[in-house]
């Protein structure tokens, strides 16, 4: 055995041989329970960054884990390959994105392969290619023949310069980012996919995932935002009659009713156009209003300004009229489009009334108590109605369902629940994308393509240059003859939004190679995922649309599946420190740690640093943050595997922090990884003769099966041994399967420190020697055993390439999880506390069978307790075995 641990080469040569032997590649094997471990595929940006090394390692480790638990386990691999970014790196670079996306694939691929990631490569897809995003196609068809996908105007970013829509992200501070022109909402055509017709099940489902963290059920759960309330209408006409037309609003809050001084309607909100038909200021503050965020958040916090539209509508129960305003902090997109201000209890409403003198009303007070007068704010908590009419005295919960009853009974309103979670709006005005499989005829409107015509393909070649989306000045894409009368049509130039990619991967994985099929009998086989492994970012969007997926996919019969995820883990941030200084024009400059000379205080806490290169001046510490290009803090994990190994990587990873904290990235971290895994190398290279003895017992049929009963009494020191490895196997066993792999390393040092201990200990007599010498071999035979095993989900290269080296039978990586033996853990000496009259005394050392006589008979006389009975009658000694002995005086 080379005594040189050299990564390099082993973690090359094991993998080569994995990769012959197709290792990692698996079938439906129903002899045995199956596991898939599926972590979130990578986006190819261009190479692996460090939170993909991490996020990878925890799925590798326990894919491996799992199949020493003799489970068949897969773990897939894919890339979700349309996208923004390699639009922009095509237009800076000047090459298609399908050249830039494969280039990336290809390296990132290597990568992957060379961190020794158990993979089975033939289940590879990426969304980019024709026979994934067909079936997108497909399903979004049989999704319009259910209606569960139509088509509506939607709001979006307009660049008027460019003619183009802006994703989100490219409108800074409202401007455009290529063009800097003031960004304009724009309603354009759309498709929608209806998953607020799951809005109930996606919450309720919720509770089946016990296996997910709370944090990320209730971030979903906030997110669909379920909502009990009541639809009131407040008529046009004073003289109502049923069918007359009516002004309806949303509210949580009817139990305010009586309460309500004006409505306010979204400035999208047909009242309010129709009231601009006539009103220039009211055009021109539409106008305005549009100019304004999409977002929600932005509409949250923005100024609220409204207008007069000097319409009327009644009130339901008093027929006052209450005036009609337009206000920007009325959301078209919730409940009506439109809400009754009751200032008094609304705080969006006081600060609007406030602002535009509009009356305030209070008819809600404290349950024990009576409100300010006048009020400062409003007083937004349940209480006493008053003020109210019938409902005078009745609490808020009460006077919130009688009033649902009241104004069902005069057909002006009934109880309801609504959701916050919209439909989701898939198309995307992008090129880099799955095309929408729709064609537009001037006389047969909008239709599919046919199923035998697709995949509608994406032309691979264009390079788009920033002005919109190139597919719109592509007629060989867009000029097609009409599928229902063959006439000159349009195809549709939008593409799906990339979550839709997304959101059934993890099924495609499991029917991979289907050409006439989007999934088959195979996904019943391995769904649901056991493991999903990702980052806390997607805790809503992508697990929410791949949760209605699979449920949509259930519903056409596709697959028999409620819920794709069974567990979730959600790893932490990789941190670094990160070093700036104010640059000469006012900005920041940030400095990659590297290029520091750190400077520490007295306890080793970073205080700041100088460019080591460059100036050698001095930078600020502004402590450790989230890996990320802006701050120039990521360490390239290409880098750290040339110069340690992957081994020395994952490692590091895995033993640094728990897999859902952050993990803080340290230079000294690694190298002590490094370090540890060079120890356990030597030691093996120092100990192999050993092993190696033993093993040739065994084959030649000689070897004892087990360890003599008397172990202990015939050599202590390898029984110790043994108690230690089997103790630290218990624990690591019991930490793998809580996930917590840092510890499950720490176990692994533990192991060789208790071999190390034994190793170097002399033996004292040459006949005690030939003695000893067979079990201190057996011993380490078993041990070096235990410990490669127990490393080998962590550091898989160095331990198979040793287990080879040493000739343990057969492979290591479908080895079993080494079984802790129970009769090595047996003490023969415990400890148990000494009392005098019930107070602690002290601590005494007994056999551990020792009868309550015997250990009576020793409390006697221990000294500890002589001191304290100085001399007086011991009345009664109580004895509880294995614990405690009480001398009462
Ligand atoms: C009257 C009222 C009185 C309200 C009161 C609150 C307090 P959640 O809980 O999020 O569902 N609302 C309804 N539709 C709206 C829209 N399109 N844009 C902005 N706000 C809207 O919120 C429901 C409450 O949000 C509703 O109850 C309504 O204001 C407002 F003392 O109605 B409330
Ligand atoms: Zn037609």
């Amino acid at each position: 055995m080379n005594p040189q641990y050299e990564p390099n080469e082993i973690e090359q040569q094991v993998q080569r041989e994995w990769n012959d032997s197709r290792a990692f590649n698996v079938t439906e094997d129903r002899s045995k329970p199956k596991y898939y471990c599926l972590s979130m595929f990578p986006y190819p940006s261009g190479k692996l960054h460090m939170g993909h090394v991490r996020n990878y390692t925890i799925g590798d480790v326990l894919t491996r884990f799992h199949r020493m638990r003799g489970y068949n386990v897969m773990q897939p691999m894919g890339w979700d390959a349309f996208g923004l970014p390699a639009e922009n790196a095509a237009m800076k670079n000047n090459v298609a994105p399908a050249k830039w996306t494969d280039d990336n694939i290809a390296y990132m691929k290597k990568q992957l392969q060379s961190l020794g990631f158990a993979i089975d490569w033939k289940r590879e897809l990426a969304t980019c290619k024709p026979d994934y995003y067909k079936w997108n196609q497909w399903l979004f068809l049989r999704m319009l023949e259910k209606g569960l996908v139509y088509k509506k105007t939607g709001t979006v970013n307009w660049d008027p310069v460019d003619q183009t829509v802006l994703a989100n992200e490219q409108v800074i501070d409202g401007r455009g980012w290529r063009t800097g022109a003031l960004v304009e909402k724009r309603e354009i055509p759309m498709y929608y996919m209806n998953i607020t017709a799951y809005a109930d099940e996606l919450l309720q489902a919720l509770d089946t995932l016990p296996g997910w963290p709370e944090r990320v059920k209730t971030m979903q759960a906030n997110w669909i935002g379920k909502s009990e309330g009541c639809e009131i209408h407040f008529p046009y006409n004073v003289e109502h009659k049923a069918g007359d037309p009516v002004l309806k609003v949303f509210t949580t809050r009817a139990d305010t009713l009586y309460g309500a001084t004006y409505v306010a309607v979204a400035p999208e909100h047909p009242l309010a156009l129709k009231a601009a038909a006539s009103d220039s200021k009211l055009v021109a503050f539409i106008e305005e209003c549009k100019r304004g965020g999409v977002t929600e958040a932005e509409l949250a916090t923005q100024e609220k300004k409204g207008m007069d539209t000097g319409l009327f509508v009644h009130h339901p129960l008093t027929n006052k009229p209450l005036a009609v305003w337009t206000a920007n902090y009325v959301l078209m997109g919730y409940g009506e489009g439109a809400v009754m201000a009751v200032p008094a209890h609304d705080e969006r409403d006081f600060e609007f009334a406030t602002k535009y003198g509009l009356p305030i009303k209070a008819v809600i007070k404290p349950k024990d108590g009576e409100l300010e007068s006048p009020l400062k704010a409003a007083f937004v908590d349940y209480g006493v109605c008053f003020d109210s009419e019938d409902f005078n005295g009745r609490s808020s919960e009460e006077a919130k369902h009688k009033m649902g009853v009241v104004l069902k009974a005069l057909q002006l309103g009934e109880l309801r629940t609504t959701y916050r979670l919209r439909d989701w709006g898939i198309s995307r005005q992008r090129y880099w994308g799955c095309p929408v499989p729709i064609i537009h005829c001037e006389s047969c409107g909008d239709v599919p393509v046919p199923d035998d015509h697709l995949p509608v393909k994406l032309p691979e070649h264009l390079v788009p240059d920033g002005s919109g989306n190139p597919l719109n000045k592509y007629p060989e894409f867009f000029n097609v003859g009409c599928p229902k009368c063959g006439k000159p049509a349009r195809r549709e130039t939008d593409t799906m939004d990339t979550f839709v990619d997304s959101s059934w991967y993890y099924l495609r994985f499991a029917s991979p190679g289907n050409g006439e099929a989007m999934v088959d009998e195979r996904v019943n086989y391995w769904l649901p995922v056991d493991q999903y492994i990702g980052g806390i970012e997607h805790a809503i969007l992508h697990l929410l649309y791949s949760r209605f997926w699979t449920k949509v996919m259930r519903d056409l019969g596709l697959i028999k599946l409620d819920e794709p995820f069974a567990n979730l883990l959600t790893q932490g941030m990789v941190l670094n420190d990160i070093f700036s200084r104010k640059s000469p024009s006012g900005g920041i400059d940030y400095f990659n740690p590297a290029e520091v000379d750190i400077t520490q205080d007295t306890q080793g806490r970073t205080t700041g640093g100088t460019l080591k290169a460059a100036d050698g001046q001095p930078v600020e510490y502004g402590g450790m943050g989230t890996m990320s290009k802006s701050k120039m803090n990521g360490v390239d994990p290409q880098a750290i595997i040339n110069e340690f190994g992957a081994d020395t990587a994952r490692l590091f990873m895995m033993f640094t922090s728990p897999p859902e904290q952050t993990l803080e990235w340290s230079d000294a971290g690694v190298e002590g990884s490094f370090r540890f895994l060079k120890r356990v190398w030597v030691f093996v290279a120092d100990n192999a003769a050993w092993v190696k003895a033993e093993l040739q017992l065994i084959k030649d049929g000689k070897a004892e099966e087990q360890f003599p009963a008397d172990l202990k009494a015939r050599d202590a020191s390898v029984g110790a041994m043994r108690r230690e490895i089997h103790s630290a196997l218990r624990q690591a066993t019991f930490d793998m399967e809580r996930k917590q792999f840092n510890t499950v390393a720490s176990a692994v040092m533990k192991m060789l420190n208790a071999m190390r201990d034994v190793a170097t200990h002399p033996l004292d007599n040459e006949a005690a020697q030939t003695k000893a010498a067979g079990l201190f071999q057996k011993g380490l035979h078993e041990g070096v055993s235990i410990m490669l095993r127990v490393l080998y989900p962590i550091a898989p290269h160095i331990c198979c390439a040793i287990w080879n080296e040493l000739g343990y039978a057969g492979n290591l990586i479908d080895a079993l999880w080494p079984r802790v033996d129970e009769t090595a853990l047996v003490q023969d000496e415990i400890d148990i506390v000494v009392q005098v009259n019930g107070k602690l005394r002290g601590n005494m050392q007994v056999a551990k069978d020792a009868t309550r006589e015997a250990i009576e008979s020793m409390a006697r006389v221990h000294p500890s307790i002589e001191k304290f009975i100085a001399g007086q009658a011991i009345k009664k000694v109580i004895v509880v075995p294995g614990r405690l002995v009480n001398v009462v005086v």
